[in-house]
């Protein structure tokens, strides 16, 4: 059975919902991080990164890194479909995942959402998340461009929909103006199977 370090509201919904999609079997350990569960001794002697989301597989072993995870679970559960058979696909998935989780989110969304981790006075961290806000709206702007008219990066569900699946699900809650077309991506999403028993 496979386990999801997870942290409900944060980027490990990304990983959740995948797993769900993929039809894995798996149990999820809530690590709050609200409350500092990272740092619980227990979590890092499974992952010294102190970081969300993580996998333990059936082996005992952790994978971590969103775009890892994300990898290694469209590969094992190949017979779910979301991970693309031609090179140029599969480098656009690397490129999207990259893109959304090292930019919009750390770049982007650490900042608007937790300025106060960098210990600034008040200016600097009203600063530091303007500068959040500015990198997350050029990233909905960008993810605007690269889903265009599609139904999905790809145009079928895959693995990096589902990243983008959760930094939608936060620009919406901190108040940003989403462009129509991810709106309505963000709505056929909540449509899905998977999201609903998630999320519904
Ligand atoms: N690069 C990591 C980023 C993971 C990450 O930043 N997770 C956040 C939640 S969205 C976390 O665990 N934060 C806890 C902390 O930094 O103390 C990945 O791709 O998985």
């Amino acid at each position: 059975m496979l386990t999801l370090f997870h942290s409900p509201g944060s980027c490990s919904d990304g990983i959740f919902l995948l797993l769900e999609e993929v039809g894995a079997e798996y149990e999820v350990e809530v690590i709050d991080l609200k409350t500092g569960g990272q740092r619980d001794p227990a979590f890092l002697a499974r992952n010294p990164k102190g970081k969300v989301p993580s996998l333990m597989r059936e082996d005992g072993s952790v994978l971590t890194e969103f775009q890892t995870i994300a990898y290694w679970l469209a590969n094992h559960f190949d017979q779910a479909g979301v991970w693309p058979e031609q090179l140029e696909s599969q480098s656009r998935t690397l490129e999207a995942l990259d893109f959304i989780v090292g930019s919009v989110h750390m770049r982007g969304f650490t900042l608007v959402k937790v300025p106060q981790k960098f210990q600034l006075d008040a200016k600097g961290t009203e600063d530091l998340r303007a500068y959040g806000r500015s990198e997350v709206e050029k990233g909905l702007i960008q993810l605007s461009r690269m889903l265009g008219d599609a139904l999905y990066l790809l145009g079928t569900f895959g693995i990096a929909d589902a990243a983008i699946f959760y930094v939608l699900r936060w620009a919406t809650q901190e108040g940003f103006d989403v462009p129509e077309n991810l709106q309505d991506f963000l709505a056929r999403m909540q449509e899905r199977p998977a999201v609903q028993r998630l999320f519904g």
